[in-house]
C-alpha cells in the first residue's frame, strides 16, 4: 500500500501499553482518511449508549493520505470522539505539525483509549511511545502547557493539548496547537480531559510511503507556489476570514446581541480593516503559503489571533464592538481551551435569557469584563452558573425553562457559528443538516446564495448546492485532511487534488470517486446519530424555533418582517433528503446504504433502530 503508512498507533491509557496495528488497503480506499477513518473506527468500537466522558470513550487523532507532505495545505489534523455535547459522533480540524510527524512516526491514525490514574502526556517517537508525568502543567492554560511541552521536547515536535476547560470537562472544550489553531468544537477537548490526557507530543524520522515521490514533489512545490501567488494576487490573507464581517454586516447576516439582529452600526470597529490596521504578527499552519493568522495586542496587552468566527461570536453577538475587548476574551478562550463559537454562543444565550426574565445574573449584552470573568467560570466549572453554562447553550435552557430553548442557539447541541441565518435560508439548511451540529464547515452556501441565487429561494438548487459543498468541504478536505481556504478562499483548483491522492497513493481517483466516499462518510455518521437516537426526527434537522418567530424579525433594512418560514423550510429540508438518498427522518434509507456499501453497519443499527 503505498500513500498510507498503513499502521495505527493504539494507546491505552489504563494500562499504560501501546501497539501498532495494521489496516487493510480496502479499509483505506472506503473510508480515505481523516473524518472518513475516524467515523469508522469509532462506529466499530463504541457502544451506543456509553458515557462520552468515561474511560470507554475512545479520542481519534487522523491523518489522511496528504497529509504531512509538503503541498497546499496539509498541516492539519482531524480529532474525533462521542462527543459529550451533542450525545454522539463529533470532530474537528486544527493545524499542528502533528500532522506530519504523526505520519512521519509511521501512522496514518492514533486511537486513545482508556484513562490515565493521574495526569499524564504522551510523547511518541517514531516507535516509541512513553506516558509521562503532567503534573508540571496540569492546571495551567494552553500558552503554558504548550511552551512546557517545547521547552522538554524541542519546538519541532507536533503539539496537541487541552486547557483547564478540558480538563474540567466543559462541553465545549477544544484542543489546541500552538503550530495552528483550535479544533474539536463538540467537546472533543473534554473527552481527552476526561482521560487525564492534558497534551500529546509527537517526533517521526521515518520516509512517508508514496507511489510517486518525485512527481508529488513537483506538484507539491507548484502546488504552495500557485496557492501563494493567487493569495497574493487576490490580497486575501490581508484580512484573511474576517474579511467577511463587513460583508455579514452589510448583507444583514452578522449575529447580534444572541442572533436577534443583523447588523450593527458599530460593527466596522470590528471588522477586517480594524483588524488588519491593528495586526502584531501573521501566522500560519505548517505547509502553508497562504498564513492567515493574524494576531493583535488585547485589551491587557497579549497576544491574541483572531479569526472571523471568534470576532463574531464574542463580539458583535455578545454586543462588544472594542477589538482589543474582543481580543481579550478571544485569548482566554484560547488559553482555557474553550471553543470561540461556543463561548460566544453561551455568553449570548445568557444575556438573552437574563434580558427575557428566564435567568437570573449579572451579566448584561456588551459587558466584556464580566463576560471575561464568566469565562473562567465556565473554564473552571465554577459556582451554579459556570458549571451550568459549561455545559452548553441546550443544556442550560433546560434548567432555565420558559422557552428558553427556542433562542438557544444551535443545532444537535452544537452552538452554530457565526451567521444570522433567519432571511438566508439556504445556509439555515446548512446549519441544520451539518454532520455534527450546528458547525459551517460543512457547507458555507451563503456567498452563493447571496451573490448567485435567490436569497428567498427555498428551492431545490439550495438542497444540491448545500450537498456539493459538504461533498467538498466536509467530504474530501475532511478525508485527505488538508485546509480547504486555498480553494475556497483565492480559487485553488479542486482537481489538484485528486493529481496529488493519486501521485502518493498510485490509484486512478476521479473527483467522482471522491463525492462517493463523502456520501459514504456523511452515511456514516447519520448511523452513529440513530445509533444513539433511535427516536431521531426530521424535527432534529432544523434550527432554533426564533428563526422562524416574526416577533425577533427585522424591525427595518431589506430585510424586515423576514423569517423562515416552517413549510418552506420542510419542504427545503425533503428536497435535501430527496437528493441524498434519505427517509422522511432523514437518515439513508436501506437502499443507499447499500449502494453506500454500507450493508454491514445497516445490519448492526438495525438491531436497536428502524431503518427503511
Ligand atoms: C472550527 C472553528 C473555527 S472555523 C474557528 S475560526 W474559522 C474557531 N477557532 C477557534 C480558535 O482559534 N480558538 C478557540 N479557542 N476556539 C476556536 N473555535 C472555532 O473553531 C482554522 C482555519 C479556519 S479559521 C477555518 S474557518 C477553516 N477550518 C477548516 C476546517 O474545519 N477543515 C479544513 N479541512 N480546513 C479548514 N481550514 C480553516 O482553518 P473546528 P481552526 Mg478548527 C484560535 O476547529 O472544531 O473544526 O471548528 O478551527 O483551527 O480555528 O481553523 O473563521
Ligand atoms: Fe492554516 Fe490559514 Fe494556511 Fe489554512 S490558510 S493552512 S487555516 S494558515
Amino acid at each position: 500500500m503505498k500513500g498510507w503508512t498503513g499502521h495505527i498507533l493504539r494507546v491505552d491509557l489504563t494500562d499504560k501499553t501501546f501497539k501498532k496495528e495494521s489496516f487493510t488497503e480496502e479499509f483505506a480506499r472506503k473510508w480515505v482518511g481523516g473524518r472518513g477513518f475516524a467515523s469508522k473506527i469509532l462506529f466499530d468500537e463504541l457502544k451506543p449508549g456509553i458515557d462520552p466522558l468515561g474511560p470507554e470513550n475512545k479520542l481519534v487523532v487522523a491523518l489522511g493520505p496528504i497529509a504531512g507532505i509538503p503541498a497546499p495545505n496539509t498541516g492539519k489534523v482531524v480529532v474525533a470522539a462521542k462527543s459529550p455535547l451533542t450525545g454522539f459522533y463529533g470532530d474537528g480540524n486544527l493545524g499542528s505539525h502533528v500532522s506530519s510527524q504523526l505520519r512521519k512516526a509511521g501512522y496514518d491514525a492514533m486511537i486513545i483509549e482508556g484513562a490515565a490514574d493521574k495526569p499524564t502526556y504522551l510523547n511518541i517517537e517514531d516507535d516509541k511511545v512513553e506516558f509521562l508525568d503532567a503534573a508540571g502543567m496540569w492546571g495551567k492554560g494552553t500558552y503554558f502547557s504548550n511552551e512546557w511541552v517545547y521547552k522538554k521536547h524541542g519546538r519541532n515536535a507536533g503539539v496537541l493539548n487541552i486547557g483547564q476547560a478540558g480538563e474540567n470537562k466543559v462541553l465545549f472544550a477544544v484542543i489546541r496547537s500552538l503550530e495552528g489553531r483550535a479544533g474539536g468544537r463538540p467537546g472533543i477537548g473534554a473527552v481527552m480531559g476526561s482521560k487525564l490526557l492534558k497534551a500529546i507530543v509527537v517526533k517521526g524520522t521515518k520516509p512517508i510511503p508514496q507511489a510517486d515521490p518525485e512527481l508529488m514533489k513537483k506538484l507539491g512545490v507548484e502546488g504552495l507556489k500557485k496557492a501563494h501567488d493567487l493569495d497574493q494576487k487576490s490580497g486575501w490573507s490581508r484580512q484573511s476570514t474576517t474579511a467577511v464581517l463587513a460583508w455579514c454586516n452589510e448583507v444583514n447576516g452578522l449575529p447580534v446581541r444572541n442572533m436577534r439582529e443583523t447588523s450593527h452600526p458599530e460593527a466596522w470597529k470590528v471588522d477586517g480593516e480594524r483588524l488588519d490596521a491593528a495586526r502584531v504578527k501573521t501566522y500560519g499552519c505548517p505547509s502553508c503559503t497562504m498564513r492567515c493568522g493574524i494576531t493583535i495586542h488585547d485589551d491587557e496587552g497579549r497576544e491574541s489571533e483572531l479569526d472571523y468566527e471568534n470576532i463574531g461570536m464574542l463580539g458583535p453577538n455578545v454586543n462588544v464592538f472594542d477589538l482589543k475587548k474582543v481580543g481579550s476574551l478571544n485569548y482566554l478562550c484560547d488559553d482555557y481551551g474553550l471553543d470561540t463559537i461556543s463561548a460566544g454562543a453561551v455568553l449570548g444565550f445568557y444575556a438573552d435569557a437574563i434580558e427575557r426574565g428566564a435567568a437570573k445574573g449579572d451579566f448584561r449584552f456588551g459587558d466584556a469584563d464580566r463576560g471575561k470573568t464568566l469565562l473562567w467560570d465556565i473554564a473552571s466549572r465554577k459556582g451554579e452558573t459556570g458549571n451550568l453554562l459549561a455545559d452548553g447553550a441546550l443544556k442550560a435552557a433546560k434548567v432555565f425553562g420558559k422557552n428558553s430553548a427556542d433562542y438557544a442557539m444551535q443545532v444537535k447541541g452544537l452552538e452554530m457559528a457565526a451567521y444570522n441565518c433567519k432571511s438566508i435560508p439556504g445556509q439555515a439548511l446548512a446549519f441544520g443538516v451539518a454532520a455534527i451540529g450546528g458547525h459551517h464547515r460543512e457547507a458555507w452556501i451563503i456567498t452563493f446564495e447571496l451573490k448567485h441565487s435567490k436569497r428567498e429561494s427555498y428551492g431545490p438548487e439550495k438542497a444540491a448546492k448545500v450537498i456539493e459543498l459538504q461533498r467538498i468541504r466536509g467530504g474530501l478536505f475532511e478525508m485527505l485532511v488538508a485546509c480547504r481556504f486555498p480553494w475556497v478562499e483565492v480559487g485553488y483548483e479542486l482537481e489538484n487534488y485528486p493529481k496529488f491522492f493519486n501521485a502518493v497513493t498510485g490509484l486512478d481517483w476521479t473527483l467522482d470517486d471522491f463525492w462517493t466516499a463523502a456520501d459514504r462518510g456523511y452515511a456514516m455518521i447519520k448511523l452513529h446519530y440513530l445509533r444513539e437516537f433511535p427516536d431521531a426526527t426530521r424535527k432534529d434537522d432544523y434550527p432554533p424555533a426564533v428563526w422562524f418567530d416574526k416577533a425577533n424579525a427585522d424591525t427595518d433594512g431589506p430585510q424586515k418582517g423576514v423569517v423562515l418560514e416552517y413549510d418552506k423550510y420542510d419542504s427545503l429540508l425533503q428536497y435535501y433528503y430527496d437528493q441524498r438518498g434519505y427517509d422522511r427522518r432523514g437518515i439513508p434509507t436501506l437502499e443507499t446504504l447499500k449502494k453506500l456499501g454500507l450493508e454491514a453497519e445497516a445490519a448492526e443499527v438495525s438491531k436497536t433502530a428502524k431503518l427503511n
